[in-house]
């Protein structure tokens, strides 16, 4: 039975990828962090046969530990303080984490792996906000990176060790350069999952208005459940390598909106919208859009859930998840 170790097993992506690895038939490990973490109840009945382990990525033992107990073929490196606009508020703690956490891990794969380093192939969440301001359109692995957030830097640094781990220690490190993607399960202080409440709430009589900041920022938008089969695929090859994952089309942040109002039969959207300068950010990603071309070949990886169904199928959730609570 193949086994893996999943940092950020709590977050969206985390979840996804441990429901695809237990129908796969994984031996599968979370790593957990925090005292009495609220979200431990929740992995735990959504995938009761994964077994969690107590850890921080800023804490280089608790890691090797984790690695110990699990001894995992896998690691997937999905932690990460991942909020672009928080990044700016907490630029040292997102450094410890989302850039310093990724050599911690990979220095806790090497030590744990002595003389071995590609016994445990590692994953990387890497991400389209290194790309910033964009150099190439679309945005492609070997375009040059341009992060615009202390979020994109550290998730830079991360990419870069990545390669390095690989390239100094023949570790089978790979690096998903993933575009932005969501799903029912993205948190609410997302664009996409605070639309989609929030049209649910108003559709639902129970809010009056949605206070927004840039809505003519535009983003390559697909489904995490596509995305982290990506993940495992890319483990699954013999070599280790990088690689874009998107959709290859971009949409506004206003078409998201419409889209959502539109779900639920409401035209005349503008009139709930109010746009606060508080949501607007230091440095903003103007437009993203990936060229998938590499990993469309090389892993036959391509999306399966369009723009529009993304859209329908988080509205639906928020809907439901409202009406659910009625009963
Ligand atoms: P989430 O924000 O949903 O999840 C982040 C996870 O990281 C949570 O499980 C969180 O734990 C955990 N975490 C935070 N701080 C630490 C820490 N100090 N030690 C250990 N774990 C920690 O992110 P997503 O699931 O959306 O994304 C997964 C990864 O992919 C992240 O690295 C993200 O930056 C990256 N990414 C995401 C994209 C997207 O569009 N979703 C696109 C490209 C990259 P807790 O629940 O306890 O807070
Ligand atoms: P992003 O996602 O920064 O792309 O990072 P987010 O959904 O936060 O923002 C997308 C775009 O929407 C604009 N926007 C708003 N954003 C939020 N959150 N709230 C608002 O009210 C609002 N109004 C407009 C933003 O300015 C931005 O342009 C996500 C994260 O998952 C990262 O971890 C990941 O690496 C990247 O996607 C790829």
């Amino acid at each position: 039975m193949p086994s893996a170790l999943i940092t950020g097993i709590t977050g969206q992506d985390g979840l996804y990828l441990a429901e695809l690895l237990v129908a796969k038939g994984y031996d599968v490990h979370g790593l957990i962090r925090g005292q009495n973490n609220p979200k431990r109840d929740l992995v735990e009945q959504l995938l009761p046969t994964v077994t969690l382990h107590n850890g921080d990525l800023t804490d280089m033992s608790s890691l090797l530990r984790a690695l110990r107990d699990a001894d995992p073929d896998e690691v997937y490196n999905l932690g990460a303080v991942s909020f672009v606009a928080y990044s700016w508020e907490q630029a040292a703690l997102t450094t410890d984490v989302t850039a310093k956490g990724v050599l911690n891990m990979l220095e806790a794969v090497r030590l744990h792996t002595g003389d071995d380093p590609s016994r445990v192939r590692f994953y990387q969440a890497s991400s389209s906000e290194m790309f910033g301001k964009v150099q190439d359109v679309p945005q492609h692995e070997r375009t040059l990176l341009w992060p615009r957030s202390p979020y994109g830097v550290a998730k830079v640094f991360g990419h870069y060790m990545t390669i390095n781990y690989r390239e100094s220690y023949g570790m089978h490190a790979s690096s998903g350069i993933l575009f932005n993607h969501e799903s029912p399960r993205r948190g609410p202080e997302f664009v996409t999952r605070k639309v989609s409440q929030a049209v649910a709430r108003i559709h639902l009589g129970l809010q009056e208005e949605l206070v927004m900041g840039n809505l003519d920022a535009e983003r390559d938008w697909g489904f995490a459940g596509d995305y982290v089969e990506a993940m495992w695929l890319m483990l699954q090859q013999d070599e280790a390598d990088d690689y874009v994952i998107a959709t290859g089309e971009t949409h506004s942040v206003r078409e998201f909106v419409q889209l959502a109002f539109a779900h639920v039969g409401i035209d005349d959207w503008e009139r709930y919208i109010r746009y606060d300068p508080r949501f607007m950010r230091p440095a903003e990603v103007d437009q993203l859009i990936g060229d998938r071309s590499k990993a469309e070949q090389a892993l036959g990886w391509k999306p399966k859930v369009g723009f529009t169904d993304l859209v329908s199928m988080m509205v639906t959730a928020d809907v439901e998840a409202i009406r659910s609570g009625w009963k």
